[in-house]
């Protein structure tokens, strides 16, 4: 019996500062019920999904910073988003910036959680790679202060069984890094999930402004490829606050290739039929991990950060 998931990749346009959460909401649920018109078993919305990109600016008072944190999830603004998927029994990806207390002390994490049909949240993710920077760099056009908002995820990168698949989650710049899906890979994943919001220009590079989209879907591609899983990226895209953020949502096959690609920069959901079987074939050839993998030659992989070059 095959195993086929209809996901929509739920990609939103900009959110502005003064956007409220509740004004959000009501453009998640729309795409959602756009999905469930559609037939979708599951939804993907982005990273940080319900307040604009704010590590862009450099900030100083917590209050103000933790304005853009959920303390509680759901809350009464997320409430509707739960209560309509469940009405349609769909499961959702959904990023957000989580404040939570923990062992007496405030801990904040750039995280995604995985709400299944029921409406139990399956899966819960903290980002680990934080790009960015943690200190003011008045130099750059906009800050990337994720360093400094965020802690580095505490959860490792896990697979959860839900909806019949593997499921695991990653969030943004954790899709560039092989890593990140090699991990998962190993826990036989079959579909990662998978939000971003990704600025069009990097200050510290700016000449790799215009490689951006490329950039985009040649690491999803990769790490779907080279790990036998399905990627479903999918951005927070427009112009926020001054600031481009590009567009490029992606549905990918443990093939690499890209079955079904957002169009716009505005909210836009893309629909895909994936069947989950589809990585059985290269998980048993090419991909076969216990058959042709040799960890023995990888330790360098985890015991040593950065690059080392040889001597002369
Ligand atoms: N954003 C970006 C990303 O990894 C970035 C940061 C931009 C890295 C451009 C490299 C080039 O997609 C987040 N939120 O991680």
């Amino acid at each position: 019996m095959t195993r086929v998931l209809t996901v929509g990749a739920a990609q939103l346009g900009p959110i502005q500062r003064s956007d409220t959460r509740a004004a959000v909401v009501k453009r998640l649920v729309d795409l959602l019920e756009q999905a469930a018109a559609h037939g979708c078993n599951l939804v993907v919305f982005p990273e940080l999904a319900l307040t604009t990109f704010f590590p862009r600016w450099w900030m100083t008072d917590q209050d103000e910073i933790d304005s853009f944190f959920e303390r509680e999830m759901p809350s009464r603004e997320t409430a509707p988003l739960f209560e309509a998927a469940q009405r349609h029994g769909i499961g959702f990806y959904l990023g957000f910036a989580e404040l939570v207390v923990e062992a007496g002390s405030v801990r904040r994490f750039n995280t995604s959680i995985f709400v299944d049909a029921r409406g139990r949240i399956a899966g819960r993710y903290r980002k680990i790679h934080l790009p960015g920077h943690a200190e003011h760099e008045p130099w750059r056009a906009f800050q990337h202060l994720e360093k400094r908002y965020f802690e580095v995820g505490d959860l490792g990168f896990g697979v959860f069984r839900s909806m019949g698949a593997n499921m695991g989650m990653c969030i943004c710049n954790d899709r560039r890094w092989p890593e990140t899906y090699r991990v998962m890979g190993l826990q036989d994943v079959e579909m990662v999930l998978l939000g971003y919001n990704t600025p069009r220009h990097n200050p510290p590079a700016p000449d790799h402004d215009r490689l951006s989209e490329f950039h985009n879907q040649l690491c999803m591609q990769g790490g779907a490829y080279a790990n036998a899983t399905w990627v479903v990226g999918v951005a927070k895209a427009g112009v926020e606050e001054g600031c481009e953020l590009i567009g490029g949502s992606s549905i990918i096959a443990p093939s690499g290739q890209i079955v079904a690609q957002a169009l716009t920069q505005d909210d836009e959901l893309v629909v895909a039929r994936c069947d989950l079987d589809m990585g059985l074939s290269y998980k048993r050839s090419t991909f076969n991990l216990a058959r042709h993998r040799e960890p023995e030659h990888y330790r360098m992989i985890v015991e040593r950060r950065g690059a080392v070059p040889p001597k002369d």
